[in-house]
């Protein structure tokens, strides 16, 4: 057996088509109703529909990446219980469809974060970079969160007060739109489109977490799974709670899926079936205490889903994403335990012996500069990723039926 081989498409606007992931041997299909309005139910036209389609090309809808969880939610604010209402039958929904993963985050405002979109890789290809100072610059210095000096140490203040005076105003205003509109957009995020005002709007979104500390979020994470989970087992659906990218607190902001104590905590919430784990190695490596290997062996039994890349620090506050392969995740080793745990699964008969896998992210080369694609998601960076990660597996495989 091996991994269910998937692919995240975002809906009929994506430049890589349905035909083109068939042609790529793409078995599963990673995707969501992105036209649905956060905290709206989905309905089951819709998603019948999108299975349908998925279905005409001969791949299967495998994972919702992502049934968002709405900032009422996250907040516990007053709205909550009846949007909960509505992602329980959005879930029974998916559940009649036969969809049988669906990928979440608990992260506050802002999804993943990256300070550039065009880092040029040795190899003159294109990924993208954190560095610290520079989220820092944005935070204190153009963004002009109240309070966010004493987020810092003074040194890292004075890089930062470097960097922003080193920038031009078009480079400050595109930091900005790259961190707050450009990365979340296309996925879930709270400030769509472009308005004139949107660095206050999303002021106005961090004051909304005042007074929620992570022990607060964990507890309104709490609350939303006693209400989720039951109904995600009727419907038997696994969710997959992703970690957090960066795995740690920014803007003031708590987050609380980054460590591997973090997780525990969260699994803790709940030993139903459906409590699950994404498996995401780029986002958890970007912090340094994170043992991957160790992880993955820990809450093996509760990963429903892959999300396998790789990130390379250039110093303490920098790394960029790296590949597939090269980078600080021992990206053979890990595969070896998700692999040994997928055995496990299929010779106890479990129904998620399938553990679908996506290259996540890629980095882009050749004809990548030439497609508009979403930051992150470019096609043939991706199938380079997919076909590495492939090839490690077959040579993993092999060596796992002789015994070793
Ligand atoms: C970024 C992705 C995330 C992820 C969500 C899941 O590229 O890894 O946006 O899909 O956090 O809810």
């Amino acid at each position: 057996m091996a991994f269910e081989k998937t692919w995240r498409w975002f809906g009929p606007g994506d430049a890589v088509r349905l035909r083109d992931l068939q042609q790529m041997g793409i078995e599963g299909v990673v995707t969501a109703l992105h036209h649905i309005p956060n905290g709206e139910v989905w309905p089951l036209e819709e998603i019948l529909r999108v299975r349908d389609e998925v279905e005409s090309y001969g791949m299967r809808w495998s994972v919702v990446e992502s049934l968002p969880v709405h900032e009422q939610v996250k907040t516990g604010g007053h709205d909550r219980d009846w949007m909960i209402e509505n992602y329980r039958e959005s879930l029974h929904n998916l559940g009649k469809a036969g969809i049988d993963t669906v990928v979440y985050n608990f992260m506050p405002v802002l999804d993943w974060i990256r300070t550039s979109l065009h880092y040029a890789t040795p190899n003159g290809g294109e990924s993208m970079l954190f560095h610290f100072p520079t989220f820092v610059a944005f935070d204190v210095f153009i963004l002009k969160r109240p309070g966010a000096v004493t987020d810092y140490t003074p040194e890292m203040i004075k890089k930062a007060d470097a960097i922003f005076w080193g920038m031009t105003p078009e480079q400050r205003e595109t930091l900005a739109r790259n961190i707050i509109v450009v990365t979340q957009g296309f996925i879930d995020g709270v400030i769509k489109g472009s308005s004139q005002d949107y660095k206050q709007l999303f002021l106005e979104h961090l004051d909304r977490y005042a007074g929620v500390d992570a022990d607060q979020l964990r507890q309104n994470l709490a609350y939303f799974l006693n209400g989720v989970l039951p109904a995600a087992e009727e419907a038997g659906i696994r969710l997959a709670i992703h970690p957090d990218d960066p795995p740690y607190p920014v803007l003031g902001l708590p987050r609380i899926v980054g460590s591997v104590e973090d997780i525990r905590k969260i699994m803790e919430i709940s030993a139903s079936p459906s409590h699950g784990f994404t498996f995401c190695a780029g986002s958890l490596s970007a912090r340094r205490d994170n043992d991957l290997v160790a992880m993955a062996r820990e809450f093996a039994p509760r990963i429903q889903f892959l999300h396998l890349r790789n990130t390379q620090w250039i110093d303490d506050d920098t790394f960029y994403e790296s590949g597939h392969l090269d980078g600080s995740v021992d990206m053979p080793e890990l595969m070896r335990t998700l692999l040994v745990e997928q055995h496990r699964r299929i010779k106890e008969g479990r129904p998620d012996a399938r553990m679908p896998l996506r290259p996540d992210h890629g980095i882009r080369i050749l004809g990548d500069f030439h497609l508009n694609t979403n930051p992150g998601y470019p096609l043939i960076g991706r199938l380079k990723g997919l076909a590495e990660l492939k090839g490690l597996e077959a040579g993993l495989e092999y060596r796992l039926k002789e015994g070793k």
